[in-house]
C-alpha cells in the first residue's frame, strides 16, 4: 500500500506583458498597445472517495500547471493556463516540506483556502533598449529541493516530530485545497501609457507560480486499532468481527500492512472501522521488525486493543510462566508505543486475549482475575467464537469514547 508520498507541485508562472506599438498602413509609430499577461494553471488538490491510495503518486516527482501565455499586440491578452486537479483519497494529510517566497506569502496572509488578489502580489518590471529587444530573464524563485526524501525515509517518518508543517487535511470527499496559486499575468506597455511617457519600453513580467515541496500522507480513517506482537491473532480477530479477508498464517509478520474491516452492530446503528495492524516487536522504535510506520495510522483511533496471547511453545510451561509471558507482552507493545509517540497512551484501551480455546482451564480461571495496567482483559477465542460478542461490544463501547 502507497500511503505516503513527496512531491514538488508547481503552479505556473504568469504570462509575461508585452512591449509593442500600434502599427497600421497609415500609422508608423502609434500609441503602446502590449498586451497583458494570461494567469498561470494553478495546482488544487481534491478529496476524492473513489480514490483509494496514493499510489499513482509514487514514483511521481513533480506536478505542475504550465504558465499564462505572454500578452500579444494589439491590446491582446494571453490565454490563462487550466488549473490542474489532483485528486487524492479523502483523509489525506499535507505536509509541507519547502515552499516558495509567493507560496509563502500566500500561506502566511490569507491561507490555502483562498486565493489571493492580484492587488497583493509583488510585480517586477523589464525595460527594453527597443521595441522588439531581447527580454531579460526574470529572477527565479523555487522551493528548495529536499534531499532525504527517498521511499524509505519516507516509510518510516514521524511526521509529528519532523519538523514539516501540516498545511491541510483533505477530511470531506470533495473538500478542496488551493496548494499552489499560479500566478498573475504581467501588464503590458499598453497600461504604462501616460503624458509623461508616451512610448513606454517597459513592462511586467508574470508573477511565479507557487511552487511546494509535500508530503501527502493517508491517514487509515479506523475507530479502533488491534495492535499487539505478530502472530497473536490480530488478524483472525479482524476476520471474526468483521466482513474483512485479511491474510492469516502460523508465522510472524504475515500482514504487512494495515488492514480494514468494517464491524456493524446488531441493530445497525454503529458501525466502527477497525484497522488490524502489523505485528510490533521489542525495538520496532529502533527499526526493528516492520518498525513502527504503521502506528501513524493509529493515532487517530478512538480506542486501541490490546491483542495478547500465549505463544504455541509455551502453552506446555506452568501457568505462571505464561501469566507473566502476558504482562511481558503487554509491556512490551505499550513501550513501543510510548517510544514512537506518548499521545498513543492517551487513546481509550482495551485488552483481548485471544486463541483461549488452546489454554488450560487452570490458566482461563486465573486470567479471569487478572488485570493489564488496571484493564480487565476481553478473553476471546476466534477459533470457537466464544466471547467474541463482547470483543464486538468493546469496540463499539470505544468507538463511543468509552
Ligand atoms: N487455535 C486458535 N488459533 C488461532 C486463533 N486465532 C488465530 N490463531 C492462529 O494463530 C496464527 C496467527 O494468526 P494471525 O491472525 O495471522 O496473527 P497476527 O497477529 O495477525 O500475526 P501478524 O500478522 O504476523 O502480526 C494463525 O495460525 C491462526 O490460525 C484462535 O482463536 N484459536
Ligand atoms: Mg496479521
Amino acid at each position: 500500500m502507497i500511503d505516503i508520498v513527496a512531491l514538488q507541485l508547481q503552479a505556473g508562472s504568469g504570462g509575461i506583458g508585452r512591449v509593442s506599438f500600434h502599427r497600421s498602413k497609415y500609422i508608423l509609430k502609434g500609441g503602446p498597445d502590449g498586451g497583458t499577461g494570461g494567469n498561470g494553471g494553478s495546482i488544487i488538490l481534491r478529496a476524492d472517495a473513489g480514490q483509494s491510495t496514493l499510489k499513482r503518486y509514487s514514483g511521481l516527482n513533480a506536478i505542475s500547471a504550465e504558465p499564462g501565455k505572454a500578452g500579444g499586440a494589439k491590446n491582446c491578452t494571453g490565454a490563462a493556463a487550466e488549473n490542474v486537479v489532483v485528486s487524492v483519497p479523502v483523509g489525506t494529510c499535507v505536509w509541507q516540506v519547502s515552499e516558495n517566497t509567493p507560496a509563502q506569502k500566500r500561506r502566511l496572509s490569507i491561507g490555502l483556502e483562498k486565493k489571493i488578489p492580484s492587488k497583493l502580489v509583488e510585480r517586477s518590471q523589464f525595460l527594453l533598449e527597443k521595441e522588439g529587444a531581447p527580454i531579460p530573464p526574470a529572477l527565479q524563485d523555487a522551493a528548495e529541493e529536499p534531499n532525504n526524501l527517498t521511499t524509505k525515509v519516507l516509510a518510516n517518518l514521524d511526521l509529528a516530530s519532523s519538523g514539516y508543517k501540516l498545511v491541510a487535511t483533505l477530511s470531506e470527499p470533495g473538500q478542496e485545497v488551493i496548494i499552489c496559486q499560479g500566478g498573475f499575468g504581467g501588464r503590458g506597455n499598453q497600461l504604462f501609457k501616460s503624458s509623461r511617457e508616451t512610448t513606454p519600453l517597459r513592462a511586467e513580467y508574470g508573477t511565479p507560480g507557487e511552487d511546494r515541496w509535500v508530503i501527502l500522507e493517508q491517514q487509515l480513517l479506523a475507530d479502533v486499532g488491534l495492535i499487539g506482537l505478530p502472530n497473536v491473532g490480530k488478524s483472525t480477530l479482524l476476520s471474526v468481527l468483521t466482513q474483512a479477508t485479511p491474510a492469516i498464517g502460523a508465522y510472524p509478520f504475515t500482514t504487512l500492512e494495515p488492514q480494514l474491516g468494517m464491524l456493524v452492530s446488531e441493530d445497525r446503528s454503529q458501525e466502527c472501522v477497525v484497522a488490524d495492524i502489523p505485528g510490533l516487536i521489542s525495538g520496532a522504535s529502533e527499526g526493528r521488525g516492520l518498525g513502527l510506520s504503521f502506528l501513524r495510522h493509529v493515532r487517530h483511533c478512538r480506542g486501541l486493543i490490546y491483542v495478547l496471547s500465549v505463544a504455541d511453545e509455551l502453552l506446555t510451561t506452568p501457568v505462571s510462566e505464561q501469566i507473566t509471558a502476558l504482562h511481558e507482552q503487554f509491556s512490551i507493545v505499550r513501550n513501543e508505543l510510548l517510544a514512537y509517540d506518548k499521545t498513543l497512551l492517551d487513546i481509550e484501551t482495551a485488552v483481548c486475549i485471544a486463541k483461549t480455546d488452546l489454554y488450560s482451564e487452570e490458566l482461563l480461571s486465573l486470567l479471569e482475575k487478572e488485570t493489564f495496567a488496571d484493564i480487565t482483559p476481553v478473553l476471546v477465542s476466534a477459533a470457537t467464537h466464544d466471547n467474541l460478542e463482547l470483543l464486538h461490544n468493546t469496540c463499539l463501547r470505544l468507538l463511543s469514547g468509552g
